[in-house]
């Protein structure tokens, strides 16, 4: 019977070490939930790296079985490959000039193209020890961008789907990069491409045309015999988890606590991993902004800032760390009153219930990537607002903004109309907060992961059978 692999970078597991055991956790993350419904079916599977690096062949062996009971295959890594693959090329390259910082931040090295070819054919041996001709693979991300013409390679007839979670930028950045066509080429192995917004298909066409010898024809690239098709599915979340934690007995005790603490005052909260991309000093910029020129706002209004540790081994990311440090540190020692506090800064993740709370009780969500694939955190707000109240300030630089049209549209660089969003938000009446919400509502409910895995799945199919009768011809 043809089974579905999924392949990603991580998979979705958090293993800890204690003495010599291994233990194993399920991860919490949206989209494990929304493919639980497919790799823990039947004789499907996950594939990818465990997250830790395991160098004794018995551990490997050890952990090999843990994660088989879970329908899960491991892709070890060491160390090296770790800094190279994923620090070095993923991170430093394929990130920045995704995310339009390449001037800034990409840094194009030889050796780390070398082991990122090289970890995608570690990936791709792996699919080929269990992947048989009438097997469905569905690949993600930036990490694995060469591994659908490597699988493609060894196995023409494999359905093989692509999903681009970070965005894809225009030709003009996309062609900075020293290894533009194999990276493009890599991705054409794929029968079906997907990204979360139009804007992403229609950036990657225009490149794909630019740079490499292919046809395209409305949404379809043709090369050689094959022909590819690339669409937009904006990922959606686990709508009904988020609608209902706030109603959990914990939860609600959480909120409680936090309305205490903050009695009187317009809470404005922002969640986000510490990255460049996500405008984070930015936004701290447009509230200091804010400060100065509203002085009502002064004891009446606080900005509850949850920046979640990421890659900060990476110098970039630890000196951007320490530049919230500062602002936050600067903004607070200027604004502070002795019962009052701007700004309450944490670098560290909470449990889901704890985030639930802050989503639940928050006036104001204020979302202001410089840019993001598509930013879950914008739609869990809203599927959190049970009461249809809240104001959601987003920038037009997230794939989210193009679905939550009821949001306060901000540009993420313009610091004043940021400030007047953040000052409409708190004085928003309770009347105009519904009639945005109760849509935005609708739309996360309906367009929620499981949807977001059945039109991928689907359109896989179809494509798949399209292309076999036009074979057949
Ligand atoms: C990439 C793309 C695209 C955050 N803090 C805590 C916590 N989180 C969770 C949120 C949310 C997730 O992390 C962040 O997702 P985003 O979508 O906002 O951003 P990225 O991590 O950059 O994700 C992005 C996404 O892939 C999916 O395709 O939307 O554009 O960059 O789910 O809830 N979770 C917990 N505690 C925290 O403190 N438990």
């Amino acid at each position: 019977m043809p089974k579905t692999i999924i392949v990603s970078n991580r998979l979705p597991v958090k293993i800890s070490k204690t003495d010599d055991e291994y233990s194993l956790s399920s991860s919490e993350g949206g989209l494990a939930t929304g493919l639980g419904s497919i790799y823990k079916q039947d004789n499907n599977v996950w594939i990818g790296w465990p997250g830790v690096e395991i160098a004794d062949q018995d551990d490997k062996d050890k952990v090999s079985q843990q994660l088989k009971e879970l329908s899960l295959i491991p892709v070890f890594l060491d160390q090296e490959e770790i800094n190279q693959y994923y620090e070095g090329f993923s991170n430093e390259v394929l990130w920045p000039v995704f995310h339009y910082y390449s001037s800034t931040y990409a840094s194009y090295k030889q050796s780390n193209w070398d082991y990122y070819q090289a970890v995608n054919k570690k990936f791709r041996d792996v699919i080929l020890s269990v992947a048989e001709p009438g097997d469905v693979i569905w690949v993600h991300d930036y990490q694995l961008l060469l591994l659908p013409a490597l699988v493609r390679h060894d196995l023409p007839d494999v359905s093989i789907g692509f999903f681009l979670h970070i965005p894809f930028p225009s030709h003009e950045m996309f062609r900075l990069i020293p290894w533009r066509s194999e990276l493009l080429d890599g991705m054409l192995g794929a029968d079906l491409i997907g990204f979360h917004t139009f804007d992403d298909v229609r950036h990657f066409l225009g490149t794909t045309s630019r740079i490499l010898p292919v046809t395209t024809s409305s949404n379809i690239i043709t090369t050689g015999e094959r022909s590819i098709v690339v669409e937009s599915f904006p990922m959606g979340i686990d709508e009904k988890k988020y609608a209902s934690l706030p109603l959990q007995d914990d939860v609600k005790e959480q909120a409680q606590l936090i309305k205490d603490n903050f009695k009187s005052t317009k809470l404005i909260l922002s969640v986000d991993r510490l990255d460049y991309s996500k405008g984070i000093l930015q936004r701290l910029q447009a509230f200091e902004l804010l400060l100065q020129l509203c002085p009502e706002c002064i004891g009446t209004i606080a900005l509850y800032m949850i920046v979640v540790p990421s890659r900060d081994t990476v110098p970039q990311y630890a000196h951007l760390r320490d530049e919230i440090d500062k602002k936050v540190g600067n903004i607070n020692s200027i604004y502070r009153t002795m019962d009052w506090s701007p700004i309450h800064y944490y670098y560290r993740s909470f449990p889901i219930e704890t985030l639930s709370a802050l989503y639940a009780t928050a006036d104001v969500c204020l979302v202001t990537p410089m840019r993001d694939g598509m930013n879950l955190v914008s739609k869990e707000y809203v599927a959190s607002r049970v009461n249809n109240d809240g104001v959601l300030i987003m920038s037009e630089m997230a794939g989210s903004s193009k679905e939550l049209i009821d949001a306060i549209i901000v540009n993420p660089n313009n610091t004043g109309e940021v400030c007047r969003a953040i000052l409409q938000a708190i004085n928003m009446p309770p009347e105009e907060q519904r009639k945005r919400m109760i849509p935005m509502r609708q739309l996360v409910a309906k367009f929620n992961i499981s949807h977001w895995v059945k039109i991928f799945m689907d359109r896989l199919k179809e494509v798949k059978l399209m292309q076999r009768s036009m074979q057949a011809r």
